[in-house]
């Protein structure tokens, strides 16, 4: 899908960073375009910012564009986090992880005042679960175990190690990653949440609920801002 439409995204998203922010520099085709915005105004405008990254691939891009890192744990806080999501319902609660980096991701979206999201119109749904797979990030040991006890969980579909080139994936904190597909998309997302994340080997979820402040929906045309007044 359209370049144009994530740079739109991208782009207007690091016009919202701010001269001495600490920021979440998320990870995805969509987010590329805001941190190669960021770049940009820091050789064009003096901007000063501080990025934190969401995984190795992240890291990589930013410090080749001359952004300073660093680390998740000499911050208290971020001043507002840039992430893409893989879907996006009317309350603003995400899927996210189709990348395969949502714990890092969720970790620097938990610290953002502003956790901004980037993505495509396409990605707006009506209910979660109706285009993308839910991944579940777990741990190695005991993960066909882990498995097990997720497919039992009401509503699952289909569910699956990720795959990439024949191999299971590993995530950047050395995780399998298990995708869950849903009959009719997910009823409850705060009830499923809580019975994925209480399940023994999860590390989290894909669900990102109650998290984002804004979502910035790009099509070729423009953007559509849509905010949450609480969280
Ligand atoms: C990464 O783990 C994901 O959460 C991404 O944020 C998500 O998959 C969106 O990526 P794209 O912008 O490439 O669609």
């Amino acid at each position: 899908v359209g370049e144009a439409e994530k740079r739109i995204a991208g782009e207007y998203a690091a016009r919202l960073v701010k001269d001495g922010d600490h920021v979440g520099l998320g990870t995805g085709s969509t987010v590329k375009y805001a941190i190669e915005g960021i770049a940009r105004r820091i050789s064009l405008e003096g901007l000063k910012i501080s990025g934190v990254a969401t995984s190795t691939r992240t890291e990589e891009l930013a410090g080749s564009l001359g952004i300073t890192l660093i680390d998740i744990d000499d911050v208290e806080k971020l001043d507002i986090a840039i992430d893409g999501a893989d879907e996006i319902n009317p309350s603003l609660d995400l899927i996210k992880g189709l990348g395969g980096a949502l714990f890092r991701e969720k970790v620097v979206a938990s610290l953002a005042e502003r956790f901004v999201i980037v993505a495509e119109q396409s990605k707006y749904v009506e209910k979660l679960g109706t285009r993308s797979p839910l991944p579940v990030e777990v741990a190695r040991f005991g993960s066909v175990q882990a498995l097990h006890r997720l497919s039992s969980i009401e509503g699952v579909q289909k569910i699956d190690f990720r795959r990439k080139d024949g191999k299971p994936f590993i995530t950047d904190n050395g995780n399998y990653v298990i995708d869950l597909w849903f009959k009719d998309g997910i009823e409850n997302p705060a009830k499923l949440r809580e019975k994925i994340e209480s399940t023994l080997g999860v590390l989290t979820s894909g669900l990102f609920l109650g998290m984002a402040t804004e979502v910035v929906l790009s099509d070729t045309q423009g953007v559509r801002v849509l905010e949450r007044s609480e969280r």
